[in-house]
């Protein structure tokens, strides 16, 4: 028999019902907060589960940019570091800068997704936020029809937010996407046949970030603050972090980046250290109905380009646009080309992720004439400074479109 909290059933009503408290559906919670429309998010894990992951730390400048214009820019002007370019290293060469404020007048900030995560819960908490955290079985409801619906439970209590929109920002493995029928939804999907072993060390990163390719694979020299560092290494997906002592890191690591900037880096004991596959993946389309997607919900990239975060940005940043105008107004126009507008930007950054994935990592399959034709078009990079500029805008982040 069930109890009266089994049965109970709490119906709450809102504009906005957003799945997922991730940076997608905290960022659009916050900005429509700021344009007066209400939203009811409703997560899976705890508030700390959500604030424990680390995942990405490049800001394009337009994200940026939308965190200023939200308020959401004191620590990360205090702590992020901007930076003017990102260097390359490759066939035993000197690093090569790709100057992206001399190409195009543009920077890129390093802020962690942690640090901003905890600045949009912060805020969250200034704004009393409806944020439900830790709940269960979240379904989505009517989609098509003008009052759309999510269930979910949470301390045994049965839940409904009605809305006169849903926005699932809950990530790859989400419930929103599935709501979208197979006969509509369009999968695009490449596995990539290597990882990244990434680790986090508290000592003093390089000044510059920089990407090497090596005959051994991949590696990447980042940073979260002065006495944070963040590097990866590609690595084969039948490794395990067993395989991967912190002396092994380093030593791969080191030697990827070749002996002058391998031997700049201040080496110490790994306090985090995890395996990730790459893969590309776009959903299409990001609406159906009253139904959105934003963010990972949408699409994957390898983190080679530093796209995933940003495109979750701007996802949010179109549709915050789009949701304000149609209740502002009236205006639907933005709403009625959300999904066109966002997969134009999702595609270009998916094919850049994929350009440099593949131009600086080394595919098992991989031969010495492709080791060599690498080398080349790195070679022709450095040459030349039109294809300078064109991995230098889409590094920043191409403009928003009006
Ligand atoms: P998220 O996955 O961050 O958030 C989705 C939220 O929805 C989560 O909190 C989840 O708990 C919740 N959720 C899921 N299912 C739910 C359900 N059924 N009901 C309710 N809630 C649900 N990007 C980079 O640019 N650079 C990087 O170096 C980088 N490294 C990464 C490393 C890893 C291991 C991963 C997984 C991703 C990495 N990314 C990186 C990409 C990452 O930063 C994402 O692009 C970013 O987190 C996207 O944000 P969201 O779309 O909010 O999705
Ligand atoms: C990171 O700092 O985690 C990072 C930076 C650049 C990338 C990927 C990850 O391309």
């Amino acid at each position: 028999m069930s109890t009266i909290r089994e049965t109970l059933r709490v119906t709450l009503r809102t504009q906005v019902a957003i799945i997922g408290a991730g940076p997608a559906g905290s960022l659009l919670s916050h900005l429509l907060h700021r344009s007066g429309i209400d939203s009811i998010v409703v997560e899976r894990s705890s508030r700390n589960h959500v604030l424990d992951r680390i995942r990405a730390g490049v800001l394009e400048w337009g994200s940026v940019e939308v965190l200023r214009a939200a308020g959401l820019d004191a620590r990360m002007d205090a702590e992020g570091h901007v930076h003017d370019g990102a260097a390359l290293v490759w066939g035993g060469r000197e690093a090569f800068f790709i100057d992206i404020n001399r190409h195009v007048g543009s920077h890129f900030m390093s802020y962690g997704q942690t640090k901003m995560q905890e600045d949009l819960y912060a805020a969250a908490d200034v704004r009393h936020a409806a944020i439900v955290f830790e709940a269960a079985n979240v379904e989505v409801h009517d989609p098509l029809s003008d009052r759309p619906s999510i269930t979910f439970d949470v301390g045994g209590i049965a839940e409904r937010v009605d809305a006169d929109y849903v926005v699932g920002c809950d990530g790859y493995h989400g419930a929103a996407r599935p709501a979208i029928p197979d006969t509509v939804l369009r999968t695009f999907e490449k596995e990539y046949p290597f990882g990244w072993l990434g680790i986090m060390s508290e000592t003093p990163p390089l000044p510059d970030l920089v990407y090497a390719n090596h005959a051994n694979g991949f590696a990447l020299a980042s940073q979260r603050n002065p006495m944070l560092s963040r590097y990866y290494v590609q690595c084969s997906l039948d490794d395990d972090l067993a395989d991967w002592s912190d002396d092994r890191f380093w030593s791969e690591l080191t030697t990827r980046l070749g002996s002058t900037v391998g031997g700049q880096v201040v080496t110490g004991p790994s306090i985090e250290k995890s395996i990730a596959p790459l893969r590309s993946f776009v959903a299409e389309p990001m609406r159906y109905g009253n139904l959105f997607l934003a963010g990972d919900a949408a699409h994957i990239v390898p983190p080679t380009g530093a796209k995933g975060l940003n495109l979750a940005i701007s996802d949010v940043h179109y549709l915050s646009r789009a949701l304000t105008a149609h209740y502002d107004g009236g205006d639907d126009e933005y709403l009625d080309r959300y999904s066109e507008m966002a997969l134009r930007r999702v595609w270009s950054a998916v094919r850049f992720s994929w350009w440099m994935t593949t131009l600086l990592h080394r595919f098992p399959e991989q031969t010495a004439f492709d080791q060599r034709a690498q080398e080349a078009e790195l070679d022709y990079l450095a040459s030349s400074t039109h294809a300078q500029a064109a991995m230098a805008e889409q590094y920043a982040g191409l403009p928003f479109e009006s």
